[in-house]
């Protein structure tokens, strides 16, 4: 069968549960994912020499890295033209590209037009928007490893204004595209052994983040707020808990962003989707795969994915889960790494789209679990790749995209040493 006959049998096979395929890939196209810019360079950024820090961690040396940015914008630009549907891009401020204030500025003393190439370049692409995150790490200013939670007022004040740019530069970008920005804060704030106080730490972030949303734009900027349990090297106390922040987002009026590398093994951010959606209006979230901790894995179509997709589209929440990709693998083919994440959760997203939801839920209401049971193992059979492979056959690309990936690495990136 060619792919066409095979997308019609599919058609019928889930017509036959009352799901209209051709309804799935409308709405899947509308459904925007931000695209990480720093799986292409390991996270190193254009603004400083220093390593990268903070608890996170890149392992392996696969050839070909991004080291500069035209490197990184053509290699972001190959990834891009294989991967279906809406995109944004989402960006680092380490990722600055400050041209003559090189050397003279620091960051805080970033602003918009630092960020102009950026600008151009999502354009060009024709993507939906950008994201932006303040970088509180890889840099001098992190004193014993503390930035917004430092007892030192120097060091704080230098965060809190990077904060406040960050939050000047989102509002342009928010203008430029027309589309708010989501301003993403994560601070690696911790320690690596028992602390003497729990307490100040937490005290002094709640007034360092309240002085950085003292005066934002509203209109364009999405300010979010990124808790973790541990880091490397920050294994005993992390001042940004999952308790503190949505605690602080709720009474803050922000949003919360939940990146499923951090939590305990056993808790999900499937299930957290919906606790938060009877509470906020937004969430934004980081997805990745992480192996036994935070190991920023590439993500794939398993699972826990598949739970977070149906949470967003079972509860008509495309628009209030904000979706971002965080993951940083440079083990692999980095280009097959960036593709390999966005394109799985978008067929995760089909898979969600492409469920009876009303059935499901309907049998659960009546008590029904055998029902239940019997309707959520018989969706994991349907014939989902045919659907897919229609879908990416519409947007011209195919779902083997293996020897792409390969071309580019032997004629661009094998010739990078
Ligand atoms: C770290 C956080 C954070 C970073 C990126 C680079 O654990 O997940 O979001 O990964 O900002
Ligand atoms: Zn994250």
């Amino acid at each position: 069968m060619d792919n066409n006959a095979r997308y019609l049998s599919a058609k019928k096979s889930y017509a036959e549960l009352n799901i209209d395929t051709e309804k799935a890939i409308e709405k899947l196209l509308e459904i925007p994912v931000s695209i990480h810019c720093w799986q292409g360079d390991d996270v190193i950024g254009f603004d400083n020499d220093s390593a990268l820090s903070g608890g996170i961690q890149t392992t392996g040396n696969y050839m070909g890295k991004a080291r500069n940015k035209e490197e990184l914008f053509a290699d972001i630009k190959k990834a891009l033209s294989l991967m279906p549907g809406k995109k944004r891009l989402n960006l680092h401020a380490s990722y600055a590209i400050l041209g003559d204030d090189a050397g003279k500025i620091d960051r805080d003393k970033y602003s918009i037009k630092h960020f102009k190439e950026w600008i151009d370049f999502a354009k060009e692409e024709g993507l939906d928007g950008i994201d932006f995150n303040p970088t509180f790490f890889a840099h001098p200013m992190v004193k014993d490893g503390l930035t917004l939670s430092s007892p030192d007022k120097t060091t704080r004040e230098f965060w809190i204004e990077h904060g406040k740019r960050s939050m000047e530069i989102a509002s342009e970008l928010g203008k430029v595209f027309n589309k708010p920005c989501l301003v993403n804060i994560w601070i690696p704030d911790g320690y690596k052994d028992v602390p003497a106080d729990r307490l100040s730490p937490r005290l002094r972030l709640k007034d360092s983040l309240d002085k950085i949303l003292e005066n934002y734009d509203k209109k364009w900027v999405i300010p979010a707020v990124e808790s973790k349990v541990f880091g490397i090297g920050v294994e005993s106390y992390t001042v940004g808990s999952n308790e503190f922040y949505q605690n602080y987002a709720s009474q803050k009026g922000i949003c919360c962003l939940l990146d499923n590398g951090h939590y305990h093994p056993t808790e999900t951010v499937s299930d957290k989707i919906p606790s938060l959606l009877a509470f906020y209006d937004k969430i934004a979230l980081h997805v990745t795969r992480s192996v036994r901790w935070d190991s920023d894995h590439v993500v794939i179509f398993e699972d826990e994915l598949k739970e977070i997709a149906k949470e967003i589209v079972r509860n008509d929440a495309t628009e209030k889960v904000m979706i971002g990709l965080d993951y940083f693998d440079a083990s692999i083919n980095r280009i097959y790494a960036w593709v390999t994440g966005q394109r799985s959760m978008q067929k995760a997203l089909l898979y969600a789209l492409l469920i009876p939801n009303g059935l499901l839920k309907e049998a659960q209401d009546k008590g029904d679990f055998t029902l239940l049971m019997h309707l959520n193992e018989k969706i994991k059979t349907l014939p989902l790749f045919d659907v897919w492979d229609e879908y990416l056959a519409r947007l011209g690309l195919r779902d083997d995209f293996y020897k792409d990936v390969k071309d580019y690495e032997k004629t661009v990136l094998a010739k990078r040493n």
